[in-house]
This record gives structure tokens, C-alpha cells and sequence, in this order.
């Protein structure tokens, strides 16, 4: 542990340090209160042994402090003292000390109690450790629940929440709401011919396109499902959506991603439909309804186009 000596006389620092550097620990000094403080802003302290009196400063005031400044923060402070009575005791610990040692030093007491110090220490540590890696593992757990893992985009339930929000959103702000449904032409048939493997490469291709069509911050790219994708388009019209559908269609057809068994083209096309909230629906998954009612009319109607 890098351990701070806090004490104003040069000797009892010197015996202090001696006991530390016998268990391994590395030993750093101050010479009073306001050097603690200063000491403790500027580096990472493991343990502070602490003299109670001393010029500016005094061991209580100081230690107060530390645990006002490092309210999220903890390690041992340990006493070493010359006051036996209960009162100051009582003022070390309640300020924040976790021990509390006499004067004349005993070297065995200084070191067993470092050492009592030193396993609640590493156990917090421990602790903290596990908590981080909590933390980080949650927000994974985040990710994967939200976030498609071929495209990167948002998934199924992530499409569903976003879109009951702006739903509620647009009902409030009487607004429009779009959504495009897009799905990928003959699909099958390109598996059939490519294999699986380039399908998904061909997804991933599709998923990028998309979302740099989703260009405003509050648009959503979305996989819906397989070779299904989604576009959310909070505050736009009918008229504004078909122009974004046709756009994307456009930039997947420009790809030139060959697809020699397509029925439409030689290219991987998408077909895609447009549907518009315009105050006429009771629930979100209506737009989503109506929009795929207007896909399987692209299909009907000969694929790779946009149909409202
Ligand atoms: P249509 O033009 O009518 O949409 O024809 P289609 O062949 O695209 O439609 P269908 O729904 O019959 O086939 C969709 C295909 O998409 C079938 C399935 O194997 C494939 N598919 C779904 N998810 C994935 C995936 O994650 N990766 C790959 N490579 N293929 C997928
Ligand atoms: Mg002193
Ligand atoms: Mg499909
Ligand atoms: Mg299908
Ligand atoms: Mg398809």
C-alpha cells in the first residue's frame, strides 16, 4: 500500500516509516494538516497514519476533511496519539478515523493494525472491482437488448419502444409520424444462390445504407426482422416519407449488389411501403399495420419501388 505518515516531528516519522517499510509498504510524509490535504489532492493514498496535534492543521481537522472531499471515496486513517482520554477517542473516531493508537509507538499494535487495515482495504477494493465490472456488463447487456448484432442497428423491441414514445409524442404535439417498412427483393433466391454466409453481408451493406438515410438525430434506422428493415420519422409527412423511402431505395439500388436470380433486376432492390400518422390511429402499431399493408402493394405491384 502507498501509505501517508502525517506527523510533525521528524523522529516519530522516521519510527513510523521504519514499522511500514518491515510489511512492504511504500511511504510517503507530511508534516501537518494542511500538507495532508495538499498531499492527498495530488496523489492516490492507500492509508493515512495520523498525529493529532500539529501546527496549522490539527490530525481531526484534517481528517474531516479528507472524508468531506472524498465523499465517494474511502481508505483507513489510523490515529497515533499521545491523548488517551475517551473524549478524544471519541473526536478521532467521529471525525472519520477508523483507529486509534497511542504514543510511545508500539511498533507490533502499529503493524497489526495496518495490517487489520490493510484486508478491509483490499476487500472494498474488491468490491469496487466487481461493482465497475457490473456496471460494464449491464450496459452490454444494454446493447445486445437494444441493438441488432449483424447490422448494428436498433432491433425489433428497440423500434417498438422508440415508436410508442414518438407516438405519444406526435398525438401530444398533434405532429406527424412516418414509418417505412423496407424489405429486401427475392431474398430467398439470393441465399439459395450466394449462400448464407454473403446474405449477410448483403444485410450488414443494407443496414449502413440505411442508416445514413436515417439522417436526422431523432430518425431510426431499424432491423425489424431478418430482410425486413424500418425507418421511424418523427415529425414528417406523408409526402417528406415517400421522399426519404425513394432515396433509400435509390442508394440500395446504386450499390449494384449483384443478384442474378432477382425477377426485377440484376441488383439486390428493395421494396418498400410509406404509412403516415396523421391524427387517425389509436395505436402505434396501426402506422406499422398500415405501412405494411402499402409493402406487400410494392410487391403486388412488381418490387423494387415505394408504394404508400
Ligand atoms: P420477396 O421479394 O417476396 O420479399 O421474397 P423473399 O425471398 O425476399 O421473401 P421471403 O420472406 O420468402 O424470404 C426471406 C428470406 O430471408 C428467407 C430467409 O432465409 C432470409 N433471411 C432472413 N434472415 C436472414 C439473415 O439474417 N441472414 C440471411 N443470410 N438470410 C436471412
Ligand atoms: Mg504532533
Ligand atoms: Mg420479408
Ligand atoms: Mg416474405
Ligand atoms: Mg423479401
Amino acid at each position: 500500500m502507498k501509505i501517508l505518515v502525517v506527523d510533525d516531528s521528524k523522529a516519530i516519522r522516521m519510527l513510523v516509516a521504519e514499522c511500514l517499510k518491515t510489511l512492504g509498504h511504500e511511504v510517503a510524509y507530511a508534516e501537518n494538516g494542511a500538507d495532508c490535504l495538499q498531499y492527498v489532492a495530488d496523489h492516490i493514498v492507500d492509508l493515512i497514519l495520523m498525529d493529532v496535534e500539529m501546527p496549522s492543521l490539527n490530525g481531526v481537522d484534517a481528517t474531516k476533511a479528507i472524508r468531506e472531499i472524498k465523499k465517494d471515496d474511502w481508505f483507513p486513517i489510523i490515529f497515533l496519539t499521545t491523548h488517551s482520554d475517551d473524549d478524544s477517542f471519541a473526536n478521532g473516531i467521529l471525525a472519520g478515523g477508523d483507529a486509534y493508537l497511542l504514543k510511545p509507538l508500539n511498533p507490533i499494535r502499529l503493524q497489526l493494525t495496518v495490517i487489520a487495515m490493510e484486508r478491509i482495504y483490499l476487500m472494498r477494493q474488491k468490491l469496487f472491482n466487481a461493482q465497475r465490472e457490473l456496471q460494464h456488463l449491464n450496459l452490454e447487456l444494454e446493447r445486445l437488448s437494444l441493438f441488432d448484432q449483424l447490422t448494428g442497428l436498433a432491433n425489433r423491441r428497440n423500434f417498438d419502444n422508440t415508436l410508442e414514445r414518438q407516438f405519444a409524442g406526435a398525438k401530444r404535439n398533434k405532429s406527424p409520424l412516418s414509418v417505412i417498412i423496407c424489405d429486401v427483393d427475392f431474398f430467398k433466391i439470393y441465399n439459395d444462390t450466394y449462400g448464407h454466409q454473403q446474405g449477410d453481408d448483403c444485410l450488414t451493406q443494407v443496414g449502413k445504407i440505411l442508416a445514413e438515410q436515417a439522417k436526422r438525430p431523432y430518425d431510426l434506422a431499424c432491423r425489424y426482422g431478418g430482410e425486413e428493415f424500418t425507418v421511424i420519422l418523427p415529425d414528417t409527412n406523408s409526402q417528406g416519407a415517400s421522399i426519404v423511402a425513394e432515396s433509400i431505395r435509390q442508394a440500395i439500388f446504386a450499390q449494384q449488389i449483384p443478384h442474378s436470380g432477382s425477377k426485377v433486376a440484376v441488383y439486390v432492390s428493395l421494396s418498400l411501403g410509406v404509412a403516415t400518422y396523421n391524427g387517425q390511429f389509436r395505436q402505434p402499431a396501426e402506422i406499422t399495420k398500415a405501412a405494411d399493408a402499402a409493402l406487400y402493394k410494392a410487391k403486388e405491384q412488381g418490387r423494387n419501388r415505394v408504394e404508400v
